[in-house]
């Protein structure tokens, strides 16, 4: 199969990491690693519009804490598009638990506990598409990155 430059992914600064000024810090990472920013919002989340992002884990113990937390503060939302990046995205963020996740990883680099973990990256292609309608329903913005020559084959 072609390698699917196109691909895209759903990126979210979490409150915590809007509150801790890290932002610029989790940006600059994404452009530097060659993939194009396609939308971006500050966002002040409602707990029922979580709930739709989080359905998949209604009923888990910490679903209620998740939600709160979640609506606590503002959200940075994004979407990142290039090769393989919903893989690289997860690669990115490090393990859920950044008692796992690894230096070098957003999450290895600034969290502790798995309830203040930064950074959200979709973990399917298929949940990256069903993200990034239900954030940006509005769409996506189309240019043309002129570095592509220079980080694809
Ligand atoms: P997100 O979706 O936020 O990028 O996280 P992950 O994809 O890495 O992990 P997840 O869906 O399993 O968990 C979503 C979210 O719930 C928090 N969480 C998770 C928590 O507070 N306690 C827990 O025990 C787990 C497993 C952290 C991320």
């Amino acid at each position: 199969m072609a390698p699917n430059n196109a691909e895209r992914t759903y990126i979210m600064v979490k409150p915590d990491g809007v509150q801790r000024g890290l932002v610029g810090n989790i940006i600059a990472r994404f452009e530097s690693r060659g993939f194009k920013l396609i939308a971006l919002k500050l966002v002040h989340a409602t707990p029922e519009h979580l709930e739709l992002h989080y359905a998949d884990l209604k009923g888990k113990p910490f679903f209620p804490g998740l939600i709160k937390y979640m609506a606590s503060g503002p959200v940075v939302a994004m979407v990142w598009e290039g090769l393989d990046a919903v893989k690289t995205g997860r690669s990115m963020l490090g393990a859920t638990n950044p008692l796992a996740s690894a230096p070098g990883t957003i999450r290895g680099d600034f969290a502790l506990a798995v309830g203040r973990n930064i950074c959200h990256g979709s973990d399917s292609v298929e949940n990256a598409e069903k993200e990034i309608k239900l954030w940006f329903p509005e769409g996506v913005v189309q240019y043309e990155h002129n570095q592509a020559a220079w980080i694809f084959e």
